[in-house]
């Protein structure tokens, strides 16, 4: 009776780790507790719009995992239909870029290059620039690869939302066009948050931050992030901003210690032009968080199997 106890237990314990989650904004039980809790309140406004068409912006939490050869990441929380940004930086790779260069010229009116002179935490070396925003009408997506910042024409790809445009809930996919990426982009939006965070610059409820289940979620194959293998680490900081690439709100996550007003351009609530002025470094703890690649689901499975083998001739 015991041990079949324990072997139930053993594959209530292995089994959601082979799990991958379905793509499509709302997070799956699969990807296990947040990696990141928002700390502040929201600086750009509180969505209120059960519909998800409203106003209001913010950073609930963040969920990764990295599954069968992909790495799936939600961020809970709102986009505001105004082209604020959501921008996820990934470091999946050696090398790349601490200090943001202003070299490389992408998105609307080349505002890629606003970013030059952001410097992150140290440690947190980007390769790839992730960002979505809409208007109302399809939720857009980019993928950036940064190439270590020294080239101004770097390669994207592009996806826009093919389903429920227009509505708080949309899906579509970032099309594998060889490069950057070799493998679709799925993607899934829902905007239909209305709990959360609240507004202001105190310090956020993080029980209704991490009970937050809609948002921007996506899935994109290993080998387009440099390949990292099993016991690599993948860092992922993501931070909410203007559509201009030149104003943060005070969302990021990880999170901002509290209290703390908008990042603005100059990390203080002041518009430059660009983003140079914001240094992670003069914020406590990491504005990033990290998720690692497992081994891969044949060899779980294998030492799954060997442990029942083991409790069987016991
Ligand atoms: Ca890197
Ligand atoms: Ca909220
Ligand atoms: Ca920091």
């Amino acid at each position: 009776m015991i041990r079949t106890t324990a072997s139930l237990m053993t594959l209530a314990l292995t089994v959601p780790a082979l799990a991958a989650p379905t793509v499509d904004g709302t997070v799956d039980a699969a990807y296990g507790p947040a990696l990141s809790v928002q700390t502040v309140q929201t600086q750009f406004g509180d969505a209120t719009d059960p519909a998800g068409l409203g106003g209001g912006g913010e950073l609930d939490a963040a969920y990764a995992k990295a599954v069968n050869g992909r790495l799936y990441v939600t961020i809970t929380g709102n986009v505001e239909p105004n082209f604020n940004k959501l921008n996820i930086f990934i470091d999946s790779k050696a090398g790349g870029e601490n200090v943001l260069s202003s070299t490389p010229v992408y998105d609307f009116n080349g505002n890629g290059s606003n970013y030059g002179g952001l410097t992150f935490d140290a440690g947190f070396e980007a390769d790839f620039h992730m960002f979505g925003r809409w208007g109302g009408g399809a939720f857009e997506v980019d993928f950036v690869d940064r190439q270590g910042g020294v080239n101004a024409a770097v390669p994207v790809s592009f996806g826009a939302a093919s389903a429920g445009t227009g509505t708080g809930v949309q899906s579509g996919v970032v099309s594998a066009g060889g490069n950057p990426i070799a493998w679709d982009i799925p993607f899934g939006f829902n905007n239909t948050n209305t709990a959360g965070v609240g507004p202001g610059d105190q310090a956020a409820d993080q029980v209704a931050a991490a009970a937050v289940t809609t948002g921007f979620e996506f899935s994109i194959g290993l080998n387009d992030l440099g390949n990292p293998v099993a016991g690599d680490t993948v860092k992922i900081h993501v931070a909410y901003g203007n559509g201009d690439h030149n104003y943060h709100s005070n969302q990021i996550l990880g999170g901002l210690p509290a209290p703390q007003g908008n990042l603005g351009g100059d990390g203080g609530g002041g518009f430059t032009g660009t983003l140079s002025g914001i240094d992670f470094n003069q914020f406590a703890g990491n504005q990033y968080f990290e998720v690692v690649v497992p081994e891969p689901a044949s060899l779980a499975l294998l030492g799954l199997g060997g442990l029942l083998a083991i409790r069987r001739s016991a």
